[in-house]
């Protein structure tokens, strides 16, 4: 049994555990007039309410004691004062600091890197502002009208959810775009529907060694090339961001139109450093500078406040008591509304990349449940499709409801109905719906006894199905950067419970690399005798097929 199993922190929580695995929450709401008032607060602007959770205060007393003895709160300080805490990969972790408004100064290795990220942020502002009042124009002298974001994982999925999320704020005439996947659909359908002259690509990978972007850029600039003609033509359509400026330069962007970032921003956490670039040119720089704002009220709130009040470190404690307590095997990221759409496959990431580790800080392997399978999609579409286990399925699944309570598109009720919709799913996987209650619904429909016999059962819901509700005013700046950073901690707060790097990702790097070993294979020869057996078999099924 490994230390943290055998701590009496863990301890106190199994029996804890198995004293609240016959607790329905709806009982507990039954009990206790003001739970939903205790266990919910709202932190820059962010209205949480967890009480529809499996806890109670002992729940959240032995939760705090866990998180005590695992020195959370130590390792949060830790990594705010930009200590190495990434230990695998020797790095600080500071995408706090990349929105760190405070300009509070913050070392690594003994040197202030505030100095820096401003100097960063202020190349944004004069190069964004340049495009937007049409000092930089295409090799046509036309305004620039559209923004092609080349990246992958990191450098795609942050800027992409975010551009969506706040697209009611774009400026007007300005059109974002990602590529990121290597099948070439992805590139080509785009190109078809972009003018060369009105384009703008931003090639944004912090090794500047990714096969998949470079490649996509490699093909952009070809396309390009075909219209411009010129070689000269590429430094007003191509501009870079990396922390690798020899690679940048041997790919042919001239590096003063490279943005730079450092190696102790995490790819999943780079979205405020400059890989923000595409969100900066679709809202503008004062709008990132506003999402950096947001993000930066909840940092100081974690960094600040006391435990019991402390937002992320409470929802952290209580992914750790679903997942490794309750044995919830995944988390439900559910927007209402399209506009987060894309969090779900964010959170994906920030979180499975990051606690999705089976070793601990020491080098032992685990024998306790880490990272959950995040997954979700928009609400309320998800209510006609996978909703239906959440209700009635065998799986303990926690979810996340979460929504802007105005619309920045009035129609109608719809903004109403969307948000009733919410608040129902919330209360029906809490409440359920009994026999009792099922029969008598089917008796006041005059229903056949023989009928209400053989139907009811299926008609029954157990409930106690835990969720979390956040809301805020309205889909701000601000408000997108506080959530996301919510998340952040909240992964942070995890992974330091589970005492394992979150910010290490080798389970990327062996498929990468059989991938280039598996690449002269493709197409050009049957295969005998190298791989695997149904490798072999289905490079050949490949070869059969090749033209
Ligand atoms: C993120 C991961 C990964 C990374 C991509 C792209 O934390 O490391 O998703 O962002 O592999 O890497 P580059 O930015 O180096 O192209």
């Amino acid at each position: 049994m490994s230390r943290l199993i055998h701590s009496p922190a863990w301890q106190a929580l199994i029996s804890h555990r198995d004293d609240m695995k016959s607790v329905h929450l709806a009982d507990l709401f039954a009990q206790n007039p003001a739970r939903a008032q205790q266990f919910s607060s709202t932190i820059a602007g962010l209205t949480v309410d967890y009480s529809k959770q499996r806890i109670t205060k002992d729940t959240l007393t032995a939760l705090q004691n866990l998180a005590r003895a695992q020195g959370v709160l130590a390792r949060r300080d830790a990594m705010f004062s930009g200590e190495k805490i990434n230990t695998t990969e020797d790095r600080a972790v500071l995408h706090i600091a990349l929105r760190n408004r405070s300009n509070r100064p913050i070392g690594v290795d003994g040197v202030d890197v505030m100095p820096e990220i401003n100097a960063v942020l202020g190349q944004m502002r004069r190069f964004t502002d340049a495009v937007h009042e049409g000092r930089w124009l295409g090799y046509t002298c036309e305004r620039i009208t559209d923004v092609v974001n080349i990246g992958i994982g990191g450098s795609d999925l942050g800027p992409r959810m975010i551009c969506d999320a706040l697209a009611s704020q774009a400026l007007p005439s300005m059109n974002v775009h990602f590529v990121a996947n290597i099948a070439p659909s992805d590139i080509a359908n785009l190109l078809k529907t972009l003018d060369p002259a009105r384009t703008l690509f931003v090639v944004a990978s912090k090794t500047f060694t990714t096969q998949e972007t470079l490649t996509n850029a490699h093909a952009a600039r070809r396309w390009f090339l075909d219209a411009a003609g010129d070689d000269a033509f590429v430094a007003k359509h191509f501009v870079a961001v990396s922390t690798n400026h020899k690679a940048v330069a041997a790919f042919g962007i001239d590096t003063d139109n490279m943005f730079g970032f450092w190696d102790w921003v995490g790819g999943r956490y780079s979205l405020w450093s400059a890989i923000g670039l595409p969100i900066a040119l679709y809202i503008g720089m004062n709008g990132f500078e506003r999402l950096l704002e947001g993000a930066h009220g909840m940092d100081e709130h974690f960094r600040t406040a006391n435990p019991e009040d402390n937002l992320p470190l409470i929802l952290g404690l209580i992914d750790v008591w679903n997942a490794s307590f309750f044995g919830a095997s995944t988390l439900a990221v559910l927007p209402y509304g399209t506009r987060l759409g894309r969090l779900p496959a964010y959170l994906q990431q920030a979180s499975m990349e990051s606690n999705g580790k089976s070793v601990d800080l020491d080098g032992h392997r685990v024998d306790y449940t880490t990272g959950a399978v995040v997954w979700g999609g928009a609400g309320t579409n998800g209510q006609h499709a996978f909703y239906q286990l959440l209700h009635q399925g065998t799986q303990l699944i926690p979810a996340d409801f979460i929504a802007a309570i105005r619309t920045h598109t009035p129609l109608g009720d719809q903004q109403a109905m969307l948000l009733s919709n919410l608040l129902a799913q919330t209360r029906a996987l809490m409440l359920g719906r009994g026999l009792d209650a099922v029969v008598a619904e089917m008796q006041a429909a005059g229903l056949d006894e023989a009928v209400i016999a053989r139907v009811a059962p299926h008609r029954v819901f157990l409930g106690n199905q835990p969720s979390t509700t956040i809301l805020f005013p309205q889909m701000t700046p601000e408000a997108v950067g506080a959530l996301v950073a919510l998340y952040e901690h909240r992964i942070f707060v995890a992974g330091a419970i589970w005492h394992i790097d979150s910010y290490d990702q080798w389970g990327v790097e062996l498929g990468k690399q059989m991938a280039g070993e598996l690449l002269p294979a493709v197409g050009h020869a049957p295969v005998v005798g190298a791989f695997d057996a149904s490798t072999e078999a289905l490079l050949n099924t490949i070869y059969q097929h090749w033209v």
